[in-house]
């Protein structure tokens, strides 16, 4: 944890910050870009009669601001105090990077963001709200080689927009019609018309599908070609490839089981499944066993057995675990947890305040969900585990207020990190909106969804509803398992003066670390839905299935 203070700030800023050049947004190059030929939505059939791309290329000029006064720890505002004095590529675009984010960080970029007294720029929830809407149009044509991932861009621009407080009942027909277009009758959804169905593009879409909403949109989803797919997917060690004949990883571990999950699929494999031949007769089985296998000797979780641990791939694993059993068990039956929060912790850098992805790597804002949205599963895993000391009322009646103050030590990372480096370095400041991966990249529908989905998930606190109880039915390892996912709780976090607080009053309100504006709707810790789109699919599946 980043224990910080706020402290006054000094009159005068740190050298390395006034030194440092601002840097050019990107988004002022002028290539002309070619006639659109794709779009996210529709069927394919649409007729291409101009070409004005989404992108917004000119700067929105504002007026000057002046620096936010006092109240940023000093841990934010100069370069780190400890350095490796081996200078390499590495170490070089580590301190290009702190050098381009610190002038965001103090609030001495000549940009346009309105910092509050704690030099935390308020969320531009228009522009970015504008951003996406565009984003579910005409792209420039350049995105022609991001053809395969039209579910992604789907899923990413309605969880941008649910996240930022839209309603998304509107695409659900445009959904529809699309999604139709990306089915394929042996099972699945592919990136597009006639594309082989895969795993991460099903998983998208269903998650688009889900967003929208509506019996209408369930019901394009082909349930009994989905579970042969997916049967056809599961391999003899416990892990699903991404595609028939594709390759075997974590991705595709989560991806199948939030599928499996959402939609109620019945779990017994097919005869002709490939899991068949080791034994396996349940979709489930064996996928803690493959989890196992990924973590690494460094603590963190890679895409496959033996490769290098990504932050991307932690959560796969921590996801997929907890739609498996609670965390309070089952991420201790699979995995070492005390390395894994070794490795999760050193992700987050300063004075950046961001994630990275993996080891002597830089900050990025879309590791503010991949990596963030760990620590409420690491948070909850580390909660009491027993019913035995404490009565289920008390721990029922406690996950409920809103006044409950969660101990800072079930907090295992800077939340004021992260919220910092969110607001101040991956807003996009012109008039283009979104948001991104640091200064001087473009905004981008992926980095807009998942720095949200970061900020989401420091703004809010988790716990798990209920006393873990002896699960009525047998969990993984068993032969043959069932999906036992815990109900979560979620509280909102107001952070106060450098501690984490919890409470709604507005005395407390008034002094948190961002405006209270500018909190984004909680989404679940391990579908990255609002719990309630979650709640609605997954009921309407369980019904399905037993009329079925
Ligand atoms: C490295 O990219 C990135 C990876 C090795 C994995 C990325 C995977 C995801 C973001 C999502 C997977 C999850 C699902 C559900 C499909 P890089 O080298 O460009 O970035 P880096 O320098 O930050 O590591
Ligand atoms: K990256
Ligand atoms: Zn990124």
């Amino acid at each position: 944890k980043l224990a910080s203070r706020l402290t006054p700030k000094q009159a005068n800023m740190s050298s390395a910050a006034s030194t440092s050049p601002a840097p050019q947004p990107s988004s002022t190059s002028k290539s002309p870009q070619p006639e659109s030929p794709i779009t996210v939505l529709g069927d394919g059939n649409e007729q291409n009669d101009d070409n004005d791309g989404f992108v917004d290329e000119e700067i929105f000029v504002a007026d000057a601001k002046g620096f936010p006064a006092h109240m940023i720890p000093d841990l934010y505002t100069e370069p780190p105090p400890i350095r490796d004095a081996l200078v390499t590529e590495t170490s070089r675009v580590q301190d290009k990077t702190v050098d381009v984010c610190l002038p965001y960080l103090t609030g001495e970029e000549d940009g346009h963001l309105v910092y509050n007294p704690h030099g935390v720029p308020s969320l531009e929830r228009e522009k970015h709200i504008g951003f996406l809407h565009k984003s579910l149009g005409r792209l420039p044509g350049g995105f022609v080689a991001a053809d395969a991932s039209r579910p992604w861009f789907l899923y990413w621009a309605l969880s941008g927009l649910v996240l930022l407080g839209e309603d998304v009942s509107s695409y659900r027909e445009a959904v529809i019609e699309t999604a139709l277009s990306f089915q394929n009758e042996q099972g699945g959804f592919g990136g597009g018309g006639k594309q082989t169905s895969h795993l991460a593009t099903t998983y998208a879409t269903v998650l688009a599908i889900a967003l929208v909403g509506g019996e209408e949109a369930y019901e394009v989803i082909d349930r009994d070609a989905m579970w042969r797919w997916l049967c056809s997917l599961k391999q003899p060690d416990g892990g699903f490839q991404v595609c028939v004949g594709g390759e075997e990883d974590i991705r595709g571990a989560y991806c199948a089981t939030v599928i499996i999950t959402l939609l109620n699929i019945p779990l017994e494999l097919t005869p002709a499944s490939p899991a068949r031949e080791g034994g396996l007769v349940n979709l489930l089985a064996g996928l803690g066993d493959y989890v196992r296998r990924c973590q690494t000797y460094e603590g963190g979780i890679s895409g496959q057995p033996n490769a290098e641990a990504h932050g991307a791939y932690a959560f796969c694993a921590l996801g997929c675990l907890s739609l498996l059993d609670d965390p309070r068990r089952i991420f201790h039956r699979y995995l070492n947890v005390p390395r894994l929060i070794t490795w999760l912790s050193s992700r987050q850098y300063a004075p950046e305040g961001g994630f990275s992805g993996r080891t002597n790597k830089l900050v990025d804002g879309c590791y503010s969900h991949w990596v963030g949205a760990c620590f409420p599963l690491i948070e909850a895993c580390l909660s009491p585990a027993s019913s035995g000391s404490e009565p289920a009322e008390t721990a029922t009646a406690a996950a409920t207020t809103t006044h409950k103050l969660p101990p800072a030590s079930e907090t295992l990372f800077s939340r004021e990190g992260l919220i910092r480096y969110i607001l101040c370095c991956c807003q996009d400041e012109t008039r283009r909106g979104g948001l991104r991966d640091k200064p001087g990249k473009m905004s981008d529908s992926y980095h807009t969804n998942y720095v949200l989905a970061g900020l989401s998930a420091a703004q809010h606190f988790w716990t798990l509803s209920l006393p873990l109880e002896e699960p009525a039915v047998p969990v993984p390892p068993s032969p043959e398992p069932v999906a036992n996912p815990p109900e979560w709780s979620v509280l909102p976090l107001y952070l106060a003066d450098g501690r984490e607080a919890g409470g709604d009053d507005e005395a407390t309100a008034a002094t948190t670390l961002f405006n209270q504006s500018d909190r984004v709707r909680p989404v679940h810790p391990v579908y990255a839905l609002p719990q309630e789109v979650v709640d609605t699919i997954r009921g309407y599946f369980f019904i399905a299935k037993e009329g079925a």
